[in-house]
């Protein structure tokens, strides 16, 4: 089905929302959809592995409108809460974005918490990252894991209405200073209060200055290329360990191995090296059989 959705593809607005859990990226990507619905525009949105549902706090503050999104045909929201799946978190956000994409979302959110090597691999997926952040946590912005802080296009602080704001855009002020950028976009820093919506607009005018902006082009295709480069890693190493499973290892032959290394007469990697040596797939024998 993804290789007929494909052709489909390349069209949606792919935003990455991150940050810590809490920050109120879920009552953001809420008002940012509204405001993309306001103009008619589909709205695909991606939870991906939230520390609360989707349909959590979000939805207790602010019940009404959240029902009115999801009663909107022109929005789809998806949580995707599963780790530990085959192939990982990441490859099945990817695919999800392509379904979407296909369906005919001109915007697709995703939605990450900010914290694992994951989230900086989904966020790699998206067009544009945005980082939200929160009043209280200056100093923390030092120790925010530095991946993530690297692929913000966009900082938000949210929660502005709380006491600590400038200190927070202080701290990222000083740390984009010395952060070496590989493009000519400067980073802005936002302020935003996600429950009323205020700031939410210029959010959103950033985000198309983003998508307009020149340099954007060549750094689209420069992370286009990154993204599809990891995605064909992923399904190789996927497609080849099945293929290597099904035809090359017989029935039985894992549970045969298992005596040996419970009681430590042999090693994992001499186990490995011995199974692929022993398959139809061992380089060594090939070149014999071909000399
Ligand atoms: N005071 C204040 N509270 C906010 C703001 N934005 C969100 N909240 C509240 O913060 C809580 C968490 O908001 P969520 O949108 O669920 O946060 P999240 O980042 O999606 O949380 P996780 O998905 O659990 O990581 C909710 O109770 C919101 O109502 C804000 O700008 N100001
Ligand atoms: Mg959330």
């Amino acid at each position: 089905m993804l290789k007929r959705l494909f052709p489909k593809t390349g069209h949606a607005y792919v935003i990455g929302i991150t940050g810590s859990p809490g920050a109120g990226k879920s009552t953001l990507v809420e008002k940012l959809a509204g405001e993309y619905r306001a103009s008619g525009i589909q709205v695909g949105i991606l939870a991906v592995d939230p520390t609360s549902p989707f349909s959590g706090g979000a939805i207790l503050g602010d019940r009404i409108r959240m029902q009115n999104l999801s009663m909107d045909s022109g929005v789809y929201i998806r949580s995707m809460a599963t780790r530990g799946m085959l192939g990982g978190l990441a490859p099945a956000a990817h695919d999800a974005v392509t379904v979407l994409d296909a369906a005919g979302c001109q915007v697709v959110l995703i939605e990450t918490v900010g914290v694992g090597q994951d989230e900086v691999e989904i966020a790699r997926l998206a067009d544009v990252t945005v980082l939200v952040l929160v009043p209280g946590m200056g100093d923390d912005v030092q120790t925010f894991k530095a991946g993530v802080m690297e692929i913000a296009d966009l900082f938000v602080i949210n929660k502005s209405d709380r006491p600590g704001a400038e200190r927070v855009e202080q701290e990222v002020t000083a740390m984009l200073s010395i952060t070496p950028r590989v493009n000519d976009w400067q980073p802005p820093i936002l302020k935003t209060v996600a429950t009323t919506g205020e700031g939410v607009p210029a959010v959103l005018s950033k985000l198309d200055e983003f998508k307009a902006c020149g340099e954007r082009e060549t750094l689209k295709v420069k992370r286009a290329r990154e993204r599809w480069r990891l995605r064909l890693m992923a399904l190789l190493r996927q497609n080849l360990f099945e293929k290597f499973l099904a035809e090359q290892i017989p029935d039985g032959e894992i549970e045969a191995r298992l005596d040996d290394l419970v009681n430590h007469r042999t090693d994992p990697y001499t186990v490995v090296d011995d199974m692929i040596e022993e398959s139809r797939w061992a380089p060594a024998k090939n070149l014999k059989s071909t000399s």
